[in-house]
């Protein structure tokens, strides 16, 4: 039934059957019953829902808080829970490159609304490539990458892993720990079964980097390793340059394949090249690897669904065929990407003045997030909350991993109206010099009087 497997492993689609009802059966206990199952079909004809016995689910983790955080009325409130960037102001954010390149594809009365191609807007996929890895990448010149539109970071990630269910022949994942909430459920849907390597330490609020050694050291040979190309989520904890080159030079050693996931492009130094610095080492050696970007942040291109996975290959012969069989995966998910987004983005990437104008508004961005972290930790040192917060200004991106456990942030969400993921994760791209004064008393009496 399935030509492209060859082994006896169970497909993919049993995995990810598996995996669905294992995930069910621990969301609802009623699952494994099947009285409970056959009740509820009979219970039609009386009248009640053939449904009735589904449990509510949780919120998710990250995005329930702007649930939680949009019912309460208090004109204080404040929500760091969701990377999104804001103004000074408290105001999402369109960029002004963004508002000009929609307008001149709303002025241009030759474009249609026809269906794109499965792998998306040519030209958007080849400018992103040449983002990434840069425009005098080799990788590129050799015909050696293929790149396909997808539904931003998420969709893209979904799509590789996918891919990798299928086509690989080691379905081991390691991510980081901790990692974004949603790596291991795609992963694990995905048919890949996902396990950790060590990366913070929570006693230096740094890197844990013999831990991230040893693990990536003892994980068998082939296995997927999933890397933040930049501005780690949720920790804002990077590996220098020095340690991207040991853990390049141990995961080509152990034929470990790279997953990359690049969501915050130019959002950690301000500087797109610079941020892209950890993919273009591994892509610089001729190897093979994963790449999924991210328009949702570095264009604030949130709700577009903007973003692209690209897959490097050793010869163009391969990039070709595995981009025949990522069609395959794309058709049946979604079909085809959405042409809106991915218009504005290839307007702007493909005219220099506008990508100019582009580089400017970003870092803009990035400079106020670091100007935010400077402001929190002056607040802090000002109100002489016990603690050491150098890790506020030591830490990049978008978010910072305060130290702040769960009670303390139920506690400052319940007294202050400050609104973050339990992890104590807060977004500094939310904060503005008028609310950090705010957050910093929160901050101080959550610790003074909750530790
Ligand atoms: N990868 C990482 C590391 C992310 O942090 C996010 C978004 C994504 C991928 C996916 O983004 P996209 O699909 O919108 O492109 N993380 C956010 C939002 C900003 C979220 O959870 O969806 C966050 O608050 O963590």
């Amino acid at each position: 039934m399935r030509p492209e497997l060859t082994s006896s492993s169970p497909s993919p689609t049993d995995r990810r059957l598996s995996a669905l009802v294992r995930h069910l059966a621990s969301a609802s206990p009623l699952m494994e019953s099947q009285t409970a199952i056959s009740f509820s079909a009979t219970a039609s004809f009386h009248g009640e829902s053939v449904f009735s016995h589904v449990v509510r689910a949780p919120e998710d983790p990250i995005l329930g808080v702007t649930v939680a955080y949009n019912k309460d009325p208090s004109p204080v409130k404040l929500n760091l829970g969701v990377g999104a960037y804001r103004t000074e102001e408290g105001k999402p954010l369109v960029l002004n490159v963004v508002r000009k390149a929609e307008q001149m594809l709303v002025n241009d009365r030759s474009r249609v609304k026809e269906y794109l191609p499965i792998v998306g807007l040519a030209e958007f996929n080849k400018l992103s490539a040449k983002l990434i890895f840069g425009a005098d990448s080799p990788a590129i010149r050799e015909n050696r990458v293929t790149t396909v539109q997808c539904l931003s970071g998420t969709g893209s990630l979904r799509v590789g892993a996918e891919f990798l269910a299928r086509h690989y022949h080691q379905r081991t994942i390691y991510i980081p720990q901790p990692t974004w909430g949603n790596h291991p459920k795609i992963f694990t849907l995905s048919g890949l079964s996902v396990k950790t390597y060590r990366y913070y330490d929570p006693a230096t609020r740094g890197l844990n980097f013999q831990g991230l050694l040893e693990d990536l050291g003892s994980a068998p040979s082939g296995a997927i390793v999933l890397l933040h190309a930049c501005a780690h989520n949720p920790t804002g904890v990077d590996p220098t340059l020095q340690q991207w080159e040991q853990i390049r030079r141990l995961m080509r050693s152990k034929a470990l394949l790279p997953f990359f996931d690049s969501a915050y492009q130019g959002f950690a130094s301000g500087n797109l090249d610079a941020d892209a610095q950890s993919v273009r080492m591994f892509v610089a050696d001729g190897g093979e690897c994963f790449v999924a970007q991210s328009y949702a942040k570095n264009m604030g291109l949130y709700g577009e669904r903007v973003g692209a996975l690209s897959v490097v290959c050793k010869t163009a012969d391969v990039a070709s065929r595995v981009e025949s069989q990522l069609k395959l995966v794309i058709r049946p998910m979604f079909s085809n990407p959405p042409i809106h987004g991915a218009s504005i983005v290839a307007t702007i990437l493909k005219d220099r003045n506008m990508y100019n104008d582009w580089t400017i508004e970003l870092k803009a961005m990035a400079d106020r997030i670091i100007s935010m972290r400077q402001e929190l930790f002056d607040a802090l040192r000002a109100r002489g909350t016990p603690g050491d917060w150098s890790h506020i200004i030591k830490q990049i991106g978008m978010f910072t991993f305060t130290g702040l456990n769960s009670e303390q942030v139920a506690f400052m969400t319940r007294e202050y109206h400050i609104y973050m993921t339990s992890d104590g994760r807060i977004s500094m791209a939310g904060l503005s010099s008028k609310t950090v004064p705010h957050l910093a008393d929160a901050i101080h009496a959550a610790v003074t009087r909750m530790s």
